[in-house]
């Protein structure tokens, strides 16, 4: 049987702070993918490949089991729509916070509020529970420049330490949600290659146990 386990990660941010919880589970990638152009990487342990694909993608190729894992966002999990994944462990990296922003002061009450967003389910969501009304226009990246430019009123965006925000003469007006990356399982991966996936999965719960008792 194929015991072999491919675990999806995005470059970037969630590739290196995924690192060092791979590492003390005893998996290490043989390339950097900042540096290599490979999209499969190899690992010290023969048995366990690396994907790397967009952060956007990984719910996608963990649901049709083109990677038995995956390292997401939850931004990225509230947005998509399949059903077919397993989410066991909070990874507590690339931690960051969903938030209503805008001008400094700006209302957030009144009715017939434009928000641009790449979070368009999330955004929904949020004002439906409070009974809003808002319009939604969907953007796929630099949402700050929307409130600049009058193409929306307030933004949805994911805050690490507002620097990006407040460089735009931008603020957070409401706390939306905490977001952290999750790892995420194929249901088929689960019970196909139990044993495996499990002993994973254990050890990068321990792997994230031990990072937050050393903090
Ligand atoms: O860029 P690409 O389309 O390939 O995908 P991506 O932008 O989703 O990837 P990446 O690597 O930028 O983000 C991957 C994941 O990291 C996200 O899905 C989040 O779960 C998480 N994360 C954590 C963040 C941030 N912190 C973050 N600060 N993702 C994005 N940001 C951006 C934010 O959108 C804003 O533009 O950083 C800016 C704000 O940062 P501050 O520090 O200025 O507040
Ligand atoms: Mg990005």
């Amino acid at each position: 049987m194929n015991n072999t386990i491919t675990i999806a990660v995005s470059k970037g941010r969630i590739f290196k702070e995924a690192l060092p919880l791979l590492a003390a589970s005893g998996i290490v990638p043989l390339d950097d993918p900042a540096t290599s152009r490979k999209l499969v990487l190899d690992t010290n342990q023969p048995d366990v490949k690396l994907v790397i694909i967009r952060a956007s993608d990984v719910p996608t190729y963990v649901e049709y089991g083109a990677a038995d894992l995956g390292v997401a966002g939850k931004d990225v999990l509230m947005e998509y729509e399949g059903d077919g994944l397993y989410e066991p462990l909070d990874l507590q990296i690339a931690r960051c916070r969903l938030m209503l922003a805008g001008p400094p002061g700006a209302a957030t009450g009144q009715t017939r509020l434009r928000i641009a967003t790449k979070y368009v389910h999330s955004t929904r969501r949020y004002f439906a529970e409070q009974g809003k009304q808002v319009e939604i226009i969907k953007l796929y990246g630099s949402m700050e420049l929307a409130p600049l430019v009058r193409l929306a009123d307030l933004i949805v965006d994911l805050v690490d330490t507002g620097n990006t925000l407040k460089a735009n003469g931008l603020a957070p007006l409401e706390h939306i949600a905490d977001i952290s990356s999750r790892l995420i399982v194929n249901k088929a991966s689960m019970k196909m290659k139990h044993a495996r996936v499990n002993a994973f999965v254990r050890g990068m719960a321990e792997a994230v146990e031990q990072r937050a008792g050393g903090k």
